[in-house]
């Protein structure tokens, strides 16, 4: 049976996501309304080729934690993995410090090979959620390349080269984002923002997650004209991020590393924005600026919390929910 590729115009929650802080969101919201309702937009900015394969981090990391197979642990790679290929390919002096695992590495030989037929990374976005079962759709930001560029002291660098290879050591000029040239919205991506019933910023790095995707001509614009409300959750509690190298990529670039500076990256989009409660003394200087504070607790410890999170943040975008989570 041919799969289905036609986002459905039914109004649907559309998620602006990066990756592991985002897929942990996602699993609650999966929780507390039915995935059928939930799209996924995910940052492409961290894509690379890798042992002549495609390497989609973010894709994979929301396809893999809402597929129930993720690595927990690490919120990367696939659990129970086993590092065969890796340590040949170690053996053959390939560079190894990109750690895929051999059942991960089925994912990339996957797209790569359906790319090489000439489907968009959309397609094979949606062909790869559908063989893991995962109900939400997921869809890149764009199918064209649009790494994200880390400028250092030791020099440009992909951004998996600086936060994985480097373990983010260099100290950071500021931050090229589509690198590699223009890049265009994902084909169902704006109809997808103009019909949506509400749109959320994930808990993701505002700089190179969300970034990326808010900088392709055009998707501004689409959250701007929708009437769907806009929300945040942020990504920065009381001044560090809870993942990932944020703080000095939001220092690079002129951003507060607070969750005062995440509301004021958004402040043009959004009409509200989740804070943690340890960050409640912002709430003050948030409404200054128009925006909506909800102060909660955003640490996703476990699935309560996950859950807990996802109404909170369905609540400040004013959609009722069912009371039980599945
Ligand atoms: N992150 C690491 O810190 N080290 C790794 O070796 C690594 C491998 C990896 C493989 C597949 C994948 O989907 C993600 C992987 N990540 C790894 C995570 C990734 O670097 C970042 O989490 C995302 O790109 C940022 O959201």
């Amino acid at each position: 049976m041919p799969l289905r590729f036609d986002v459905c115009r039914k109004p649907m929650i559309v998620v602006l996501s990066g990756g592991v802080g985002a897929a942990r969101f996602l699993e609650g919201l999966a929780a507390v309304v039915a995935p059928e309702r939930i799209a996924a937009v995910v940052n492409t900015g961290d894509d690379m080729v890798m042992h002549g394969l495609h390497i989609a981090p973010d894709l994979d990391i929301v396809t893999c934690t809402l597929a129930g197979v993720i690595d927990t642990a690490q919120g990367w790679g696939i659990a129970g993995d086993t590092d065969e290929c890796m340590q040949w390919l170690g053996r053959l002096g390939a560079p190894t410090w990109f750690k895929l695992g051999d059942r991960d590495l089925a994912l990339h030989i996957y797209r790569t090979a359906r790319l090489r037929d000439g489907a968009t990374l959309s397609r094979v976005a949606d062909e790869i959620r559908h063989a893991l079962e995962v109900r939400v759709t997921i869809i890149p930001m764009s199918d064209d390349p649009a790494p994200t560029h880390v400028l250092t002291d030791h020099g440009e660098l992909h951004f998996e080269e600086y936060f994985v290879r480097e373990r983010c050591q260099p100290a950071v000029r500021g931050v090229r984002l589509h690198a590699a040239g223009p890049v265009r919205p994902a084909p169902s991506l704006l109809p997808l923002i103009a019909s949506a019933e509400a749109i959320i910023i994930a808990p993701s790095n505002p700089v190179v997650s969300v970034g990326p995707i808010l900088a392709i001509p055009g998707v501004q614009e689409a959250i701007a004209a929708a009437s769907a409300p806009v929300i945040a959750i942020s990504p920065i509690v009381g001044g560090a991020a809870i993942k990932g190298p944020a703080v000095p990529l939001m220092r690079a670039v002129g951003m507060a590393p607070t969750a005062l500076g995440v509301a004021e990256a958004y402040a043009d989009l959004i009409d509200g924005i989740v804070i943690d409660t340890v960050d409640a003394a912002l709430a003050p200087a948030i409404e200054q600026l128009g925006i909506r504070p909800l102060v909660t607790d955003t640490i996703m410890r476990g699935r309560p919390e996950k859950i807990a999170l996802a109404r909170a943040a369905l609540d400040l975008a004013g959609l009722s929910v069912a009371a039980t989570p599945s």
